[in-house]
C-alpha cells in the first residue's frame, strides 16, 4: 500500500466520521458528512470523466474548446515568447492544448518548452506523445506530482529571467472553495512566478440553476457513474466493501447562493458503514469505525464553484495577481482569463 493510498485512506475516515456545518442554501444550514473529491479520480473515475467532456449536457469542456479554437492565436501573443516555459496544471487528456501549441507554432516561437503535469503516470505518457510528434519543435517534460510539487520543482530548476505561464484549464479551479483558490493562486504567485509572468485560468460562470443542474445531472447518466464509481474506488482502497452502492443514490444540488453545484451521495436506508480494525490505526485517535448513516442521509464528495466578474475580481485580488485578458465562448458562458504578476 503507498503512502498516499495510506494517507487517502486515513483522509476518508476522518472525514466521514465527523459533520460539518455548511450552507445548502443562505440561511438553511445543516450538519454534512463528506468523503475526499479524491476519490473520484481512480483509473475507471478518470475514464469516464474524460466520457464526461464529451456530454453536451456538460457544457464546460465545449465552451472552453470553443474559447481557444478562437482566441489561442491573441492569447499566446501575450503570453508566449522565444524561451518560454509553459506550465499545464493537471493537465489529464490536454485535448485543448493542442490549439495553444498550434498558435505557438503559427506564430514561429522558438526553443519553448511545454511542462504537463499530472498525477498519473500513464496519462501523461499517452497524452504527451502524440503531441511530441505532432509539435517537433516543442520541448515538452512530463512533471509526476502533485501541483505544489511541481511549482517548487519550477522555482528550482527555470531561471527566475525565463518567461513562464501557468495554464489551470477545464475549470479545475471549481473543485477549490473561493479561500482556498485564493490561497492556491497566491502561493504560486509567490512561489513559482516572476514579474511579467502570466496564468491563464478556465473558470465557469454562475450560469442559469437549471443549465448547471443539466451539466451534472446530464440526462445520459455520465456523471451520475463518475459520482457512483466513487464509492467503488472506496472499496478497493480499503480492499473490502466499506459502501454498499446499491444501497445510494447521487443527489445532484445546485447551491444558487453558494455560486457552487454540490455532488453527494443519498443514504437510500437506514445503515452502518464499518472501517475494519485493522484501518484502526488511520482513524488518528478517535478510535469510531462505525458511521451509523439515517435513511436520507447525504455525505458530499465534490463542490464545483462557479464565478460571478466581482469574484474573479476578489480572487485575483487577495492573489496579488492582476487581471489582463479575458475571452469568452460563443454562448457567452464561460470565460479565460488571463492573469499576471
Ligand atoms: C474536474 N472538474 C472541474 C469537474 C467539475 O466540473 O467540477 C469534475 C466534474 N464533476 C462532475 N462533472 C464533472
Amino acid at each position: 500500500v503507498s503512502n498516499t493510498e495510506e494517507n487517502l485512506k486515513s483522509s476518508i475516515i476522518k472525514s466521514i466520521t465527523s459533520k460539518d456545518v455548511v450552507y445548502r442554501n443562505k440561511s438553511h444550514e445543516t450538519l454534512v458528512r463528506s468523503i475526499p473529491t479524491m476519490v473520484l479520480y481512480d483509473d475507471k473515475g478518470l475514464e469516464i470523466f474524460d466520457k464526461i467532456t464529451y456530454v453536451p449536457d456538460y457544457y464546460l469542456t465545449e465552451a472552453e474548446i470553443d474559447v481557444l479554437k478562437n482566441h489561442a492565436v491573441e492569447c499566446v501573443s501575450k503570453v508566449a515568447r522565444n524561451g518560454s516555459v509553459l506550465v499545464e496544471l493537471g493537465c489529464g487528456a490536454m485535448r485543448k492544448t493542442k490549439y495553444i501549441l498550434e498558435a505557438i507554432v503559427a506564430q514561429g516561437l522558438q526553443n519553448v518548452r511545454y511542462y504537463a503535469v499530472d498525477l498519473s503516470e500513464s496519462s501523461l505518457r499517452e497524452s504527451l506523445l502524440p503531441l511530441t510528434e505532432a509539435f517537433p519543435t516543442i520541448n515538452f517534460i512530463g512533471l509526476l506530482g502533485c501541483y505544489e510539487d511541481s511549482v517548487q520543482y519550477i522555482a528550482k530548476t527555470i531561471p527566475t529571467s525565463t518567461p513562464k505561464t501557468y495554464l489551470w484549464l477545464g475549470s479545475s479551479i471549481g473543485n477549490l472553495n473561493r479561500t482556498e483558490a485564493a490561497a492556491f493562486l497566491k502561493q504560486i504567485c509567490e512561489k513559482g512566478m516572476q514579474i511579467g509572468d502570466t496564468f491563464l485560468c478556465g473558470i465557469d460562470r454562475r450560469n442559469a440553476p437549471e443549465v448547471i443542474g443539466l451539466a451534472y445531472n446530464d440526462t445520459q447518466g455520465v456523471t451520475r457513474d463518475f459520482i457512483m464509481n466513487g464509492l467503488d474506488h472506496i472499496n478497493t482502497i480499503f480492499g473490502y466493501p466499506v459502501f454498499d452502492r446499491t444501497a445510494f443514490e447521487y443527489l445532484s444540488e445546485y447551491q444558487e447562493s453558494e455560486g457552487r453545484h454540490a455532488a453527494y451521495y443519498r443514504s437510500l436506508r437506514n445503515q452502518t458503514v464499518a472501517f475494519r480494525e485493522g484501518d484502526s490505526s488511520v482513524v488518528n485517535g478517535t478510535g469510531q469505525l462505525k458511521v451509523a448513516l439515517k435513511k436520507g442521509e447525504i455525505i458530499n464528495v465534490e463542490y464545483s464553484y462557479k464565478w460571478s466578474p466581482r469574484e474573479v475580481d476578489a480572487l485575483v485580488e487577495t492573489a496579488k495577481l492582476y487581471n489582463v485578458g479575458k475571452w469568452t465562448d460563443s454562448r457567452d458562458m464561460y470565460d479565460l482569463h488571463l492573469f499576471q504578476k
